[in-house]
């Protein structure tokens, strides 16, 4: 039998849910894994992490038994945690590839987010709740920014509006959270959302530890401009892994010893960024174009401590491509990104290999569905897949010299150019290719990926701002989050990023590790500016 530290997790395999044991563990509870429906309807107190798409979903608790397990679970009002899929698939059904039915527990249709009128999709970041019903899970959370990482949701309607706690506001006001007497369900991800999720997780998992909770004095009201801090990693000289920084991504001392730049270990930096007030963590394996990730042990050993830790989204890149190791074995990028979501990845970043699935598919018009960036998104849903794109600025004397979108630079060039593109490279900006930022993040946008990670070679390690006129272009040019990244320098290169791009992010890596600029003294000048965070 359970005990009172223990909770019942149901995990049908379709995803990651890593996050969620690290978030139940670290508050001190002992996980039981659901083998079989019995276990469900056996359960003291149940969470449910629903990952991956709608359908497949409930094509596996159908499959299995468990889809009538957890409706006799519910009806009978036992202790019922529902995350982001597992509060949609309490559903009538959903569009997701569908129509698709759901559990049919609460009246509502799941629909996509509506982007027609430019609204950013997936709806990525911190958004404010609304608590529209007194309960104790979301004491004290009115007002407060979650994290949210979805492209489709449900509407409040007469048939389901008692079932209601909270709404958010994107686009429509939407369900963000659901609670009838024992059954709650959030859209949004406790084990992601900082202390605010954990204390919500830690209230369903031993009711009443909250005691009074004060509300929040500041009330948030819309989507939060995201800080992240950005950690490039990869092995010094001496074979340790280190996080170090580039110079126009040039990471080696400029003195005669030529050594990698050591800013520090990479777990020790993110749970300090983590507790400094990082809305996301970002990992790049800056080697990993050239040694493959899975033989990198320590990489994967890193994220396993830092999701220990860090409980806020965590990004990692490097490497994630098609590969066949020395003894002849072949590994998928799926099994590569796979492997790092199993690591503790919230979501996988791609470089190089995005940039030859972008040019391939710009010439043929043709999306094969092989690709890395395809693959992972269609497993993993798109909102876990990073593009990163490293361009270098090219200046042009006129718009049509280059088969590639221009820009008007706020700075002209050396020889009085007006106009510039940004050419993209791969294998860590050392090699160039024939395509620009701007084609570039059309086609991944295309091809499935959720989201920009927007650097600059010009600007990294600059600390002379972010480039706005690439932000500006690219930012206008896809309905998917971009983040702005480097140049930070002080903490109105933020402020000004927001104010003038439709940036969703900032981040940063230098000024962090160098401790010139608290992450804090950025959150509070952004406050000062005007600019929405989550604080
Ligand atoms: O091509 O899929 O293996 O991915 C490789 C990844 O590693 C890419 O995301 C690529 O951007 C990154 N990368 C490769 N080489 C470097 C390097 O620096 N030599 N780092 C590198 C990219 C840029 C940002 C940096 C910002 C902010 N670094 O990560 O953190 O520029 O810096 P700042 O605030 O100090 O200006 P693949």
């Amino acid at each position: 039998s359970s005990g009172a530290n223990t909770v019942t997790l149901l995990d049908y395999g379709a995803g990651n849910v890593r996050s969620v044991r690290n978030a139940i563990r670290y508050l001190g509870f002992d996980i039981r894994d659901v083998q079989s429906p019995e276990d469900i309807v056996a359960a003291e107190r149940l969470v449910f992490p629903g990952v991956g798409a709608f359908g497949s979903a409930m094509d596996v608790l159908n499959r299995t038994g468990m889809a009538n397990a957890l409706r006799e679970y519910i009806q009978r009002d036992r202790p019922f945690l529902g995350i982001c899929l597992g509060l949609q698939l309490l559903f009538d059904s959903s569009e997701e590839n569908g129509p698709v039915s759901g559990l049919g527990v609460i009246p509502g249709v799941v629909r996509r987010f509506d982007s027609s009128n430019g609204l950013i999709v997936p709806h990525i970041g911190w958004n404010a709740l609304q608590i529209t019903k007194d309960t104790p899970l979301l004491q004290g959370a009115d007002g407060q920014h979650v994290y949210f990482v979805h492209s489709y949701r449900v509407l409040p309607s007469d048939a389901n509006r008692n079932w209601i706690s909270s709404i958010c506001n994107y686009g429509d006001s939407f369900i963000s959270s659901i609670s009838m007497g024992n059954i709650q369900a959030v859209q949004f991800h406790p084990e992601k959302s900082g202390a605010t999720g954990l204390s919500i997780l830690k209230e369903f998992l031993r009711p009443n530890s909250l005691g009074t909770k004060v509300p929040a004095r500041r009330k948030a009201s819309k989507l939060a401009k995201r800080v992240i801090a950005c950690l490039d990693v990869r092995s010094n000289d001496k074979g340790d892994l280190v996080v170090t920084k580039g110079d126009q991504y040039d990471v080696r001392d400029h003195t005669s010893s030529k050594e990698v730049r050591n800013l520090g270990k990479p777990v020790d930096l993110a749970s300090q960024y983590y507790i400094d007030g990082a809305d996301e963590v970002s990992f790049l394996n800056i080697t990993g174009f050239r040694d493959f990730p899975l033989g990198d042990l320590p990489m994967l050993e890193v994220l396993r401590c830092a999701s220990e830790k860090v409980f806020v989204p965590l990004t990692v890149g490097g490497g994630i491509r098609d590969f066949t190791d020395a003894n002849g074995r072949y590994y998928s990028s799926l099994e590569v990104a796979s492997e790092y979501f199993r690591s503790g990845a919230d979501k996988i970043s791609i470089g190089s290999d995005a940039v030859y699935a972008a040019e391939a598919f710009l010439q043929t018009g043709v999306k094969t569905g092989k690709s890395s960036l395809e693959q992972i998104s269609r497993v993993y849903g798109n909102q876990a897949v990073v593009v990163s794109i490293d361009p270098r600025r090219v200046y042009v004397k006129s718009q049509e010299d280059v088969p590639f979108k221009t820009v008007k630079v706020s700075t002209k060039g050396p020889s009085g150019e007006e106009y510039a593109w940004y050419q993209c490279t791969v294998n860590g900006g050392r090699d160039s290719r024939a395509i620009g930022a701007y084609e570039l993040a059309k086609a991944v946008e295309e091809l499935g990926a959720g989201e920009i990670l927007l650097n600059c070679i010009d600007c990294d390690g600059q600390g002379c701002g972010f480039d706005i006129d690439l932000v500006k272009m690219v930012s206008d040019a896809v309905t998917i989050p971009v983040i702005a990244s480097s140049g930070a320098g002080a903490v109105q290169h933020f402020s000004e990023i927001f104010e003038k791009t439709n940036a969703s992010a900032a981040l940063a890596a230098g000024i962090f590790h160098r401790k010139e600029v608290p992450i804090l003294a950025v959150k509070e000048h952004l406050v000062n500016a005007g600019v929405e965070v989550r604080v």
